[in-house]
């Protein structure tokens, strides 16, 4: 192994054995996607699979991480270790919400059994269910049983993360609005357990009747997590539960971890097999269609992607061609304009 191979072998086993700014820095690596990174989680892989990934996703306001503090409390008075991975895609250095967040969490600051990161997306949207996935297997590795992952769901890209999950919470506030929140953003679809926050307020019932209606007429297959969001024909387990809480007030919150680990052992029993397989996909393409898009970025700085993008300019190539030259010349051949 190199040198820097036996570095970041000694950093994964630091982390591990429950060195927490060895896995704060490893954590850093896997969101810069370092060689570092790929060393380490090879080495952690075989160790993993142990931890309940859940994601957590809404519209903003509608009280996640309030929810995700709650449910901190609620998984330590059980002995749990917890961490949380709060992804910002917007900003690269998270902004005023993510840092309320922070204060809010500083109660846990010498709890070892409490770990809080918050990850920016750095532009590559693709790329953020793929760092995700990474960080909360170095996280597994680390021994939290339960790893929150707090996203805003209101894009393509946050549903892709809200997917990456074993278990996948959309939050939805009493009428925020006319219409709820989670069916603008596409967001139903990817729900294992719905849950209406903010069960203080008027209409929280009413909003939870509505969803449980809705989702009992629509039995939809569940789209595979696949890059390109195609749909694989596995239907979703079961319709999923619709759950009040106050975060607030910690209200709900247990009935709301209880489902989760009813969620967690039917995953167990088999039921969400085609789900996991589908994750793994997900995972490897991902990481397939990274390497084909650096080297086709080194071959596409080549003259020869320039002289076949001026001749498509020119109109003495069609696109077809062209793409066709640079893909052969991808694949190791040699490229010929
Ligand atoms: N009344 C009420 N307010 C809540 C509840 N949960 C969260 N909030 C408030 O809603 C606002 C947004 O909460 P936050 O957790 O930051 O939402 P996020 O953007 O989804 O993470 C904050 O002012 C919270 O105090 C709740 O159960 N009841
Ligand atoms: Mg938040």
């Amino acid at each position: 192994m190199s040198e820097a191979g036996v570095r970041a072998a000694e950093l994964a086993d630091a982390a591990v054995a429950g060195d927490r700014r060895a896995l704060a820095r490893l954590l850093t690596a896997v969101e810069n996607r370092t060689a570092t990174a790929e060393v380490a989680l090879r080495r952690l892989y075989p160790g993993t699979g142990r931890a309940h990934l859940v994601g957590i996703t809404g519209a903003p306001g509608a009280g996640k991480s309030t929810l995700v503090a709650a449910l901190i409390a609620e998984a330590r008075l059980a002995g749990r270790a917890v961490a949380v991975v709060a992804v910002d895609p917007s900003s690269p250095i998270t902004g005023g919400a993510l840092l309320g967040d922070r204060v809010r969490m500083q109660a846990y600051a010498s709890d070892d059994g409490v770990f809080i990161r918050s990850m920016a997306s750095r532009g590559h949207a693709g790329g953020l269910a793929a760092t995700s996935t990474a960080a909360a297997t170095v996280l597994d590795a680390a021994g939290f049983d339960l790893v929150l992952l707090e996203t805003v769901g209101t894009g393509q890209s946050e549903v892709e993360v809200a997917r990456t999950a074993a278990t996948t919470v959309v939050l939805e506030a009493p009428d925020m609005c006319d219409e709820v929140q989670a069916i603008k953003a596409g967001l139903l679809e990817v729900a294992d357990i719905v849950v209406v926050n903010k069960g203080d307020r008027p209409g929280a019932q009413r909003t939870a009747a509505q969803l449980r209606a809705m989702l009992t007429a629509s039995a939809s297959p569940r789209p595979a997590p696949g890059a390109g969001g195609e749909a694989a024909d596995h239907p979703r387990p079961k319709r999923p539960d619709v759950l009040v809480t106050t975060a607030s007030t910690g209200e709900g919150v247990p009935a709301l971890l209880a489902a989760l680990d009813r969620h967690r052992a039917a995953g167990r029993d088999g039921l969400a097999d085609a789900a996991r397989l589908a994750r793994a996909e997900a995972q490897v393409w991902e990481i397939v269609a990274e390497r084909l898009r650096d080297r086709l970025h080194r071959t596409a700085a080549g003259p020869t992607t320039e002289s076949t993008l001026r001749a498509v300019a020119d109109h003495r190539l069609d696109p077809y061609a062209a793409a066709a030259l640079l893909l052969a010349s991808l694949a190791g051949g040699p490229p010929r304009a």
